[in-house]
């Protein structure tokens, strides 16, 4: 196929390639037959069954017993909720709403938090399709429901194969009462790096096109300046605009100054006069314990006046606590996540949290019956991501030392065990907290805490001192991120960058001072979408396509790529998807609505001389066989 042949052609991998590269590469024509939708998704098993995951290769496997997860039946026709108010009254309406009534709001992060900061982001759509009517049902209550952006984004075109949009699409349809809820990383979007100003709007009113109902949108240095054009186009897409503090450092410690209330009470005012509608609170570490959690709320709630949505992680096992403490102190909505995916580097327990307000006057009015179910069909869920599973045995009071947030906490583990450095870890923690401080003490959020891992990881592998790191005299060679982040591309922190440490790390080179967006020249959105169908053999190239090939250009490229060997393969059940099929096992994948493919998996063959290994099938009773090549 053509995307195939493009893919693996060297002058686009080594990233030389240009439009013209196409007119004169004329091999990239030649293609296999196209097959249909059937085919390919066998070709899929069929590769699985005998080559395995790579994903999955040499990590954890599920329980050998296959327990299929069953969502509980939906109880009635969904009750109108958050998302009727919104829909009738607009984002004003839903604010003003929370400030009035007395229960404690809640968000379930369960299908972007939960997952994205404790399986490492790889829960498949099609887990959270199927228990999204319960949702809809049996918790109409629910403020929102969590689901998309933050990391959601690439790895589901990166390493799960599906389209982010389809999912917001298909959750979105299966909850109509609910509101759904994404985290926006303001200027960076879904990515890593400062888009141009609009490619940012574009995204925004195209989530909000597809479904997303509250945008929380933050910035990964707390600089309002870099958060008003995100801000700007979610107002104006007529959606929620979640404003969002991030908290770092320690606000009761007079040795950590540069954040103490003064300074979280003036950020907030500045979003409250970019028109926030709502003041997100993101502890994304779970640093904020719960005496400054009932200082900071009371101050804010008193002095910006906005309601508040309060965001923490339990990695230190204390986010209940600071939970409860910021209901008492007059919070409008938190954060929990599902009992099953909660805790740890995750959000607080929402069926503990409802428990412990139940017969008070935040009491959340959820039914702990209807909690309880859906959280055992998580449970089920949770055993087909084995393999993704962090390994962390226990909460632990180390946060505060390296202020890690729980979406990063597993990542960077993995990160350093791939470099050897797993028995290092607690190293790796104190360098985090080192450069931290050599940086000036900043907020750590993707895409900042990335750097700061790349830096943590670069010094102890290289067993770097931060004295060294200062001296002028040591030659040290800064990873990219660095050298990027300090040349000002992710915008200005309070009080700016480190002088000292900025010069050495950009060798002369002058800094950026003002809004990363401002250097960038728009993209022509219609020479991208001509370029994009181009690379897709003229294939007609929507807006959602066009999304994602301006976020991650590579990414959508390579997941277009292999859409068309593999075929619709989010319709398979996870284990299977992860793990192929058993000889004997019979599945079914739903392909389009009533459109069922009955698949069963009858025999492996022996591999032949050239490699490839016959899979015998029966396919809605008929019998196909597929070659794939025996690639171990
Ligand atoms: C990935 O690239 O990790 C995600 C998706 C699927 C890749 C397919 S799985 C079958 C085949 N074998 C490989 O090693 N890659 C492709
Ligand atoms: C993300 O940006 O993905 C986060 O979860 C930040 O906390
Ligand atoms: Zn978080």
């Amino acid at each position: 196929d053509f995307v195939i042949n493009l893919l693996k052609h060297p002058t686009f991998l080594d990233d030389s390639y240009t439009t013209k590269f196409i007119d004169t590469t004329p091999e990239l024509f030649t293609f296999k037959k196209r097959r249909d939708r059937a085919t390919k998704i066998l070709t899929y098993l069929a590769d699985i069954s005998v080559n395995g995951h790579p994903e999955t290769a040499g990590r954890a496997l599920p329980p050998a017993q296959l327990r299929a997860p069953v969502p509980p039946a939906p109880k009635a026709d969904p009750a109108p909720g958050t998302r009727q108010l919104l829909e009738e009254q607009g984002a004003q309406a839903v604010a003003d709403w929370m400030a009035a009534q007395k229960q404690l709001l809640i968000t379930d992060t369960t299908m972007r938090d939960g997952h994205q900061s404790l399986l490492a982001t790889r829960m498949r759509s099609i887990d959270m399709i199927r228990v999204a009517p319960s949702y809809a049902a049996n918790l109409p209550q629910l403020f929102s429901v969590e689901c998309w952006g933050g990391a959601t984004f690439d790895v589901a075109y990166r390493f799960l194969q599906e389209c982010p949009w389809q999912r917001l699409r298909d959750i979105r349809q299966a909850m109509p009462n609910l509101m759904t809820q994404m985290l926006l990383r303001a200027s960076n979007g879904v990515g890593y790096t400062n888009y141009p100003d609009n490619v940012v709007q574009f995204f925004v009113k195209q989530a909000a096109e597809t479904g997303v109902d509250v945008f929380r949108v933050f910035d990964s240095l707390n600089w309002v300046e870099n958060m008003r054009v995100a801000m700007d186009a979610v107002i104006e897409s007529g959606k929620i605009c979640e404003g969002t503090v991030c908290y770092t450092g320690n606000m009761l410690d007079p040795n950590r100054s540069k954040y103490d209330l003064k300074y979280y009470v003036n950020m907030a005012q500045e979003l409250k006069a970019a028109g926030a509608h709502v003041l997100g609170l993101k502890d994304m570490a779970g640093l904020l314990k719960p005496a400054a959690a009932r200082v900071l709320i009371r101050t804010l709630k008193e002095e910006v006046g906005l309601p508040i949505h309060f965001h923490t992680h339990d990695t230190s096992g204390m986010g209940g606590a600071t939970i409860l403490a910021a209901a008492e102190a007059g919070v409008d909505a938190v954060d929990c996540a599902m009992d099953a995916l909660s805790g740890n580097t995750s959000q607080p327990t929402l069926g503990s949290v409802v428990e412990a307000l139940a017969q008070t006057d935040r009491d959340t009015g959820l039914d702990v019956a209807a909690i309880r179910s859906i959280s055992n069909y998580w449970e089920r869920v949770r055993e087909s991501y084995a393999a993704f599973e962090s390994g962390l045995q226990s909460p632990a009071s180390e946060v505060y030392l390296h202020e890690m947030p729980g979406g990063q906490f597993t990542n960077l583990k993995s990160q350093a065990r791939s470099m050897g450095l797993e028995d290092r870890w607690h190293e790796v923690a104190q360098a985090y907290a080192d450069v931290n401080q050599m940086f000036g003490d900043i907020v750590k959020v993707t895409p900042s805490s990335k750097v700061v891992g790349d830096m943590a990881l670069m010094m102890v592998a290289q067993n770097l001192t931060p004295e060294q790191v200062l001296d002028p005299q040591v030659d040290v060679s800064f990873p990219d991120s660095v050298v990027d982040m300090m040349h000002g591309n992710l915008g200005q922190p309070p009080g700016g960058w480190p002088e000292a440490l900025q010069k050495k790390v950009l060798k002369g080179e002058a800094p950026i001072t003002d809004r990363p967006g401002a250097h960038l020249e728009p993209v022509d959105l219609e020479a991208k979408r001509a370029e994009l169908s181009a690379l897709l053999e003229g294939r007609e190239v929507d807006d959602e396509d066009l999304n994602g090939y301006l976020m991650y250009p590579k990414v959508f490229l390579d997941y277009m790529g292999r859409h068309r060997t593999y075929g619709p393969v989010r319709t398979l059940p996870t284990r299977n998807f992860f793990y192929g099929m058993e000889p004997g096992q019979e599945i079914t994948a739903e392909i389009d609505p009533g459109k069922k493919l009955e698949i069963l998996l009858q025999a492996v063959g022996e591999t032949d001389e050239a490699g490839e290994v016959k899979v015998f099938f029966e396919l809605n009773g008929q019998p196909r066989s597929i070659r794939v090549p025996n690639r171990k």
